[in-house]
C-alpha cells in the first residue's frame, strides 16, 4: 500500500527548521501562528454567505476603497494571532495606514511581517476565491525595541518566508522559507483542523498556455504590451499559441493557478495609473518570493521585482509574474518598443 505522508504544516515547518542549523524556532512558530488565523479567516470566508458578514460596512480602508466585513474580521484575525507571540518586533497590513506595533505587555520579537490579509475581497460576495498573502523578514533595528518603519521597508530580496491562503473550493496555504527549500503547498481538512501537505515542492512549468490580465485597460497599455497579448493571440502550434486568458480577478487565485498549470499573470502600469495597481510589499514581494523559489521570474517589466528599494509602505508596482520564458518574451517585446 502507498505510504501516505501524513504531514501537517506544523511538523512540515519544523522539520524545515531542522535543516536551519541557525533557527531558533522563532519562524517556525510565527508560521504556527499565521496557520491559526488563515483556520479561522477560512471558516469565516466559507460561511460569509450565511452570516450578516456579507456587504460593505460603510467604511472606507487607507485607501479610500470600500471596505467589506470579512476585511475587517481578517485584519483583526491576523493581528490578534501574532501580536502576543513574542516573535515580531512590528507588523504592517493591507488595511492600516501606518505600521502596527507590539502591545507593550508582550515580548518583542526579531521578525516582521505584513500582509494583505483578503486579496480579491470585492469577489467575497460573488464566491470567487480570495486570498491571505504574509511576507516575512528579519528586524534591523536592535533587538528589543519596538519595530521601525525601516525594518518594514526592505527590498524583497530581504525575505526570509513568504506565503498565502486561497479561500476556494479548499483552503489551501502554499510558502516558501527560500529558493533552497522549496515551495510546498497545505490543504486545509477542516474536519480535523489541520493543513496537511498536499503540494510538496511546486515548480512551475518553465513556458504555459495561459496569460492573466484586464484586457479591459488594453486602450492604457503601453504599445510593446499590446503588441505581446496580439502576439498570443496568433495561430502557431510550435509555440502553443493562441494562448488561453484566465483571469478571476482575484491575484492570489491566478497566481497560484498560473504556478500550478504555467503561464503569466501581468497587471502592468499604464496611462492612467503609471504604477499600476499591486502593492509592493504586502502582495508583489512575496508572490515575487514563491514563483521565484518554484522556478519562475516575478518583474516590474524591467527588474526583478524583489530588487525594488521600498519608499513606503502602500507603493505600487507594476508587475509581470509567472512561467521563466513567458516573462522573459513579454520583457523583451516591451524592452524593443521602448528602444525600438
Ligand atoms: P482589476 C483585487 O481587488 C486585486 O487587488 C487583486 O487581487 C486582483 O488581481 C486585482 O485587484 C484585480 O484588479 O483592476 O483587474 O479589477
Amino acid at each position: 500500500m502507498e505510504h501516505i505522508r501524513f504531514m501537517t504544516l506544523e511538523r512540515h515547518i519544523i522539520e524545515g527548521e531542522r535543516q536551519h542549523p541557525e533557527a531558533t524556532g522563532e519562524l517556525s512558530a510565527l508560521l504556527s501562528d499565521l496557520a491559526l488565523a488563515a483556520k479561522v479567516i477560512s471558516r469565516e470566508v466559507n460561511k460569509a454567505g450565511l452570516v450578516d458578514i456579507l456587504g460593505f460596512t460603510g467604511d472606507e480602508n487607507v485607501h479610500g476603497e470600500k471596505v467589506k466585513k470579512l476585511d475587517i474580521y481578517a485584519n483583526d484575525m491576523m493581528i490578534k494571532a501574532m501580536d502576543h507571540g513574542g516573535h515580531l518586533c512590528a507588523m504592517a497590513s493591507e488595511e492600516e495606514e501606518d505600521i502596527i506595533h507590539i502591545p507593550t505587555q508582550h515580548r518583542i520579537g526579531k521578525y516582521i511581517i505584513l500582509f494583505d490579509p483578503l486579496d480579491g475581497s470585492s469577489n467575497i460576495d460573488a464566491n470567487i476565491s480570495i486570498g491571505t498573502i504574509f511576507s516575512i523578514y528579519k528586524r534591523l533595528s536592535p533587538d528589543g525595541t519596538p519595530g521601525t518603519m525601516e525594518d518594514c521597508l526592505q527590498p524583497g530580496i530581504n525575505q526570509v518566508a513568504a506565503g498565502y491562503v486561497v479561500y476556494g473550493s479548499s483552503t489551501i496555504l502554499v510558502y516558501t522559507t527560500g529558493a533552497d527549500h522549496g515551495v510546498h503547498g497545505f490543504t486545509l481538512d477542516p474536519s480535523i483542523g489541520e493543513f496537511l501537505l498536499s503540494h510538496e515542492n511546486i515548480t512551475t512549468p518553465k513556458k504555459g498556455k495561459i496569460y492573466s490580465i484586464n484586457e479591459g485597460n488594453y486602450l492604457y497599455w503601453h504599445p510593446g504590451l499590446k503588441k505581446y497579448i496580439k502576439y498570443l493571440q496568433e495561430e502557431d502550434a510550435a509555440t502553443a499559441r493562441p494562448y488561453s486568458t484566465r483571469y478571476i480577478g482575484s491575484m492570489v487565485a491566478d497566481i497560484h493557478r498560473n504556478m500550478l498549470y504555467g503561464g503569466i499573470f501581468m497587471y502592468p502600469a499604464d496611462s492612467r495609473s503609471p504604477y499600476g495597481k499591486l502593492r509592493l510589499m504586502y502582495e508583489c514581494n512575496p508572490m515575487a518570493m514563491i514563483i521565484e523559489a518554484a522556478g519562475g521570474r516575478a518583474i516590474d517589466g524591467k527588474k526583478r521585482i524583489m530588487e525594488i528599494v521600498p519608499t513606503s509602505l502602500h507603493q505600487r508596482t507594476p508587475i509581470f509574474i509567472g512561467s521563466a520564458e513567458d516573462v522573459t518574451i513579454v520583457e523583451e517585446f516591451m524592452r524593443k518598443e521602448v528602444n525600438g
